[in-house]
Order: structure tokens, then sequence, then C-alpha cells
């Protein structure tokens, strides 16, 4: 089939990047795992890029793998792990690392790893129609793409359990009362509302959020004593920034903050 996997669209400070196989739920091929791994090292090499948005074309986020290219021959397990090997765990890593926030705009269903993708991001937002399925259990698999780590920290384990293993589908109503996504939104209201808060991202102190980032993400391993010394090494790195001089000189100055046009900051090692 001739198709672009995954659309691109350049905004000021921040980009959109949308999986593009609308007919098939926007589920993984390798040419769209190659083309979204693409799409995100140039938003990460671009400095002028400061968020990332990502949704789904059609009435879907993503369906996860395409089973399409999984019709099992016998003995041929190591497919699959090739494919998280090669691609969903890199794609993890990645998402939680890029130095900047990644929003998901989920605008309808999310299963299977196209489920924890999504929650990989930063900030999920959700349309009232979009459904969180681990569909995984229904095809004799396991939760894949971070989800038997992240649910557990996300929704406790009671939750993960019955997700994990039942594959029912959760409602964004319901993934936000679980504390699992940010927001459930309108249907209709999504993409302005996800747009507005990368625009809002596009315009803060970029270190400052790329640090938050970090100190959050290495919170979820580490104990206190540990965070504690991170928080007290990652301010000093904040602290020495141009932003929060600039942040400090307009709020005495009862002005709005001119924070750098450019971001600086890398992903960590
Ligand atoms: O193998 C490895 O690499 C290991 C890694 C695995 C990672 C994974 O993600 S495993 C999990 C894969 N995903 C799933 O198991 C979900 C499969 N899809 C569904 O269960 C259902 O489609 C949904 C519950 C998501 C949605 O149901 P519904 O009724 O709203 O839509 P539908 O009619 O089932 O789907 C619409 C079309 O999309 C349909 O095609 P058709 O009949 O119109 O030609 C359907 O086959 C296609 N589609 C949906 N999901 C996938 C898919 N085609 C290929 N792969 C899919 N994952």
């Amino acid at each position: 089939m001739n198709e672009t996997p995954i659309l691109v669209e350049m905004r000021a400070g921040y980009r959109i990047i949308i999986l593009n196989r609308p007919q098939r739920l926007n589920a993984f091929t390798e040419a769209m795992h190659r083309a979204l791994r693409t799409a995100i090292e140039d938003t990460e090499a671009d400095p002028a890029c400061r968020a990332l948005l990502l949704t789904g074309a059609g009435r879907a986020f993503c369906a996860g793998q395409d089973l399409n290219d999984r019709l099992a021959k016998p003995g041929e397990r190591g497919v699959q792990t090739n494919t998280l090997e090669q691609h969903y765990n890199p794609l993890i890593r990645k998402l939680r690392a890029l130095p900047f926030p990644v929003v998901a705009a989920v605008n309808g269903i999310a299963a299977g790893a196209g489920a924890n993708v999504a929650l990989a991001c930063d900030i999920v937002l959700a349309g009232r129609s979009a459904r969180f399925i681990q569909a995984f259990a229904k095809i004799g698999l396991i939760p894949d793409a971070g989800g038997t780590w992240t649910l557990p920290r996300m929704v406790g384990l009671a939750r993960a359990r019955g997700l994990a293993l039942t594959a029912e589908p959760l409602t964004a109503e319901q993934a936000e009362s679980w504390g699992l996504i940010w927001k459930c939104t309108d249907d209709a209201a999504l993409m302005q509302q996800a747009e507005s808060m990368c625009a809002g991202f596009a315009a803060a102190p970029a270190t400052g959020l790329a640090l938050i980032k970090q100190a959050l993400n290495a919170s979820l391993s580490n104990d206190l004593a540990t965070q504690l010394d991170l928080e007290r090494d990652l301010q000093r790195e904040a602290s020495g920034t141009f932003d929060y001089a600039e942040g400090v000189r307009a709020f005495i100055e009862k002005r709005a903050p001119r924070f750098a046009a450019q971001r600086t900051v890398t992903a960590p090692e």
C-alpha cells in the first residue's frame, strides 16, 4: 500500500506528529516505526522546537502493532522480540528522554502498544470518545511498550492487573479519574487544547521544563535521599540559566517575562 504513515506539521515553537494509517486505526508497520523515529529525531535536532504533540489521524490514536504483519508462522517468535528491541523500546526511551514536553492528544482508540506509547508521553489529553485498551491479553501477549512498568506506577497494582488481565477498555473519563491521564476533554476541543498547551510550553523556560521532566523521571526509581540530591543539582543548573534571571527580573518589574527563544538543553545521557 502506498501511504505516508507519519505526517509532520510545523508550528511556532513545536511540532505535531500524526500517526497516519487511519484505515488500520494507525497500527504500527515497520515503515511507520521508521518514519516516526525520523520525525522525532528531526524534532529533537531543531533547537527552535520546544514541545511535541503526538496524535492520530481518523477515529483512533493507535491500535498498536499491525497484526497483519504478524500472521504467525511456527518457530518465528523472534520477530516479536525484535520489534520491541528495534522499535518500541527505543521509542519509549526516547519519549521519556526528550528534553522538552511531549503531549499526546488521544483522539480515539489507543490499544495495545498504542495505549502505552500515549502513556509514555509527559501529558496525556484524551477526547471523551477515547478508549485505552491493554489489548495484549486477547492475543496471548503481555503489555509492552512500558505498560507493565507504567501502569502500576500510575494507577496502582489492582487497577493495572485489571486492565492488563481483562483487556477491558477504559474510557477517557475513567482514565482521568484514575490519574492515568492529565485530562479528558470534549472531542471537538481536543486539538485546540493540546495545541494551546504546546504553545504554552514553547513560550516557557525550556531548560526549566527539561529539568522538571528529568527530575520526575528519576523520582520513579530513586529513594528520597537520592532525589533530594538530584533536586539540589538540577536546581543549581536551573538557577544558572538566563531564563531564571529573566523570570525573577520580570516578576520584580511586574511585566511578562521574555524567555530565551532557543532550546539549548539536550537529552540526558
Ligand atoms: O508482534 C510484536 O511486534 C509485538 C508487539 C506487539 C505490540 C502490540 O501492540 S500487540 C497488540 C496489537 N493490537 C491489538 O491487539 C488491537 C487489535 N484491534 C482491536 O482489537 C480492535 O480493532 C479495536 C478494539 C482496537 C477497535 O475495534 P473497532 O471495532 O472499533 O474497529 P475494527 O473494526 O476492529 O478496526 C477497524 C479496522 O482496523 C479493521 O480493518 P477492516 O476490517 O476495516 O479492514 C481492523 O482489522 C483494523 N485494525 C485494528 N487494529 C489493527 C488493525 N489492523 C491491523 N492491526 C491492528 N492492530
